[in-house]
Formats: C-alpha cells, structure tokens, sequence
C-alpha cells in the first residue's frame, strides 16, 4: 500500500491535505510532516481544517501553515489526503467541497477506519498515524531532522497517552528513542502540550467531576459535561481526555465514559469511552455508529442528555456482563 501512496505523490502535482474534527497531536504532526514531505518532491501543497488549531500545539515549526477551510478553494487541488481520520464524516465539510471525480488517499490507524478513500492505507497494528508517516519517510530516503523529529514526536506522544495506553509497544518506544536523538526537548515538548490549563478550566474540571457516578461496583464509571458548565466561558480546548484520565485512576474502573452535551447543537450528546483494555469500547462504540479503538472510542446519540446517559449505561452493561452482541 505504501507504494501506491508514493506512486500517487510522484504522479500528481497539487495536494490537499486534513485531518479530523478537535484536532490534536497526532492530526497535526502527521498533517506537518505529510506536507513537509510533499515539499520535498516540489508540489504544491495545503493543509486545510475545519476548526481551530488548538493553542497547545501553537509552538510546533510552520504550526501557520494549517489553514481554516475558509480561506481555501478546495477545488484547485488533484489530491486530497486525510491523515488520523477514521470516518469522513469526521472531515465532512472538505470531502463535500473536494471534487467528486478527483482522488482521495486515507492514510489512518483506526481499526474502525470506513476506508472511504480511493486509496486507503490503514495500519491499525501504528500506534498512531506519525508511525506510518516515519514509515513512509524512510521508505522515501528522506533523512529525519530536528523538525521532522519533533512534528512525529508530539504525534507519538499524545495518541500514546504520554507512553502509558495499551498501543505503547517497544516499536514505537524506540521510535521515540531515535526520534529524542535528533536533539528534542522532551520535558519542553510535554510542557508546552500538558502544563497550558488555566484558572477557569480547572474550575470546569470539577464541575465535571461533581457529576461522577459509578455501577457495577465501581468496574463502570461516568461522568457529565453539561453545557451550563460552559455559560461563563467557552472552552479553548476539548476537557475530555484530563476527566477521562482522572476516571481511569480509579483502580476497579474497567470502563469510563463522558457525556458531553454539544455546545451549539441541542440535543447531540458526544459519549466518548475509554477502556483499560479488558473492555473493547471500539466494538461498543461502534453499536451506536460510532467507533475508534479498543480503549478510547466514541459516538454521536441524538436525545437529551438523561436519556442518552440512561440508554447508554443499560447497554454498556449488557456489554460489559457480555449480552450484547455489537458488531
Ligand atoms: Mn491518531
């Protein structure tokens, strides 16, 4: 498959490139360092998304050269690649403006990935989608450096849940190790992704966390993120992955899960689920149209937050006890 993705870089001229919705570390770097490596062959190449980029990853070398959809015509452009997106209705809005007729290539690590391009190389054995994109680095005989370094660092970084998710192997620990040779800082790089919450944000958090309840003798916890949570403040990032990692240090916690009440759309409830792996929350998630990996999943549930958390919670334990049969 990597062939056929470097056979199409050599083929065509204008690239366009995205990633998926609340973007993150793995998005950018491999949405960096994929433009990076169209630089190097010449071709003309933008990276378009459909949100902010969040203020963490500001720090990160040509971070300006990601653009909002807005201010890009889509159709000026032969390829579109997306990097991390596992559904494209997780990048809608670019696949609606891209022209029908031209090629799509989906390079992702999701076991769930819907394979909606024309060429789709999935690996879900990466950790994450930077793991393919040094792949294809290597495979081209283009030498690593500092920058390149650091765009599949960060990547590696926060899809590994800082090296400690059950997708941490020794491959990409020693990828990590000559990745860390090019010269990074890796308690910088932490720091300008991990250390940047304020005031108000923490306040949220317990807000958040106020709402924990647990069942089945704690092996099933959730919480609840209410939109009056927000009335002061509209968050500039995502609170999901800290409350999610505050719920895995409850140590009988085999599943926990976060309702979120969508912002601007009423009645849209985000449930996203993580396991400590005995629970495949992919296959769960996936039940509800949604998916992702066997720790860390999610879907889309119209209804109104009780009902959804009511409906989900029953079935979650069905699936949990093994009564369910989710496909
Ligand atoms: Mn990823």
């Amino acid at each position: 498959m990597i062939e056929k993705i470097i056979y199409q870089i050599k083929l065509n001229k204008n690239f366009l490139l995205t990633s998926h919705l609340n973007l993150e570390g793995d998005a950018i770097g491999s949405l960096l360092a994929m433009r990076d490596i169209l630089l190097f062959f010449k071709k003309r190449v933008s990276v378009v998304i459909q949100d902010k980029i969040p203020e963490e990853y500001r720090f990160l070398p040509h971070i300006n050269a990601i653009r909002n959809i807005k201010n890009i015509k889509l159709s000026d452009y032969d390829v579109l690649i997306t990097l991390d997106v596992s559904d494209e209705k997780r990048c809608q809005k670019v696949i609606d403006l891209f022209p029908q007729n031209k090629t799509i290539i989906n390079i992702d690590h999701h076991i769930s990935n819907t394979r909606f391009g024309k060429i789709n190389w999935i690996d879900s054995n990466a950790s994450s989608t930077v793991e393919m994109i040094y792949k294809l680095y290597k495979r081209l005989n283009i030498a690593l450096n500092k920058k390149r370094a650091l765009w599949l660092y960060v990547g590696l970084l926060t899809d590994t849940g800082s090296f400690r998710y059950p997708n941490t192997n020794a491959g990409s620990l020693k990828l990590a190790g000559k990745l860390i040779n090019y010269g990074l800082n890796i308690s910088n790089i932490y720091q300008n992704i991990y250390y940047t919450f304020n005031l108000n944000e923490i306040k949220i958090i317990a807000q958040i966390l106020s709402t924990l309840k647990s069942d089945m003798n704690q092996r099933l916890v959730w919480f609840k993120m209410k939109r009056e949570f927000f009335k002061k403040d509209k968050p500039k990032r995502d609170l999901a992955d800290e409350i999610l990692n505050l719920g895995r240090l409850i140590k009988k916690a085999e599943v926990i899960v976060l309702f979120k009440e969508d912002l601007s759309e009423r009645n849209i409830i985000h449930v996203n689920l993580r396991s400590k792996n005995k629970i495949d929350v992919d296959r769960f998630a996936r039940y509800f149209g949604g998916g992702g990996h066997r720790t860390a999943s999610g879907c889309n549930i119209k209804g109104d937050l009780e009902k959804v958390e009511n409906m989900v919670i029953k079935k979650i334990k069905e699936f949990i006890n093994g009564g369910i049969n989710c496909r």
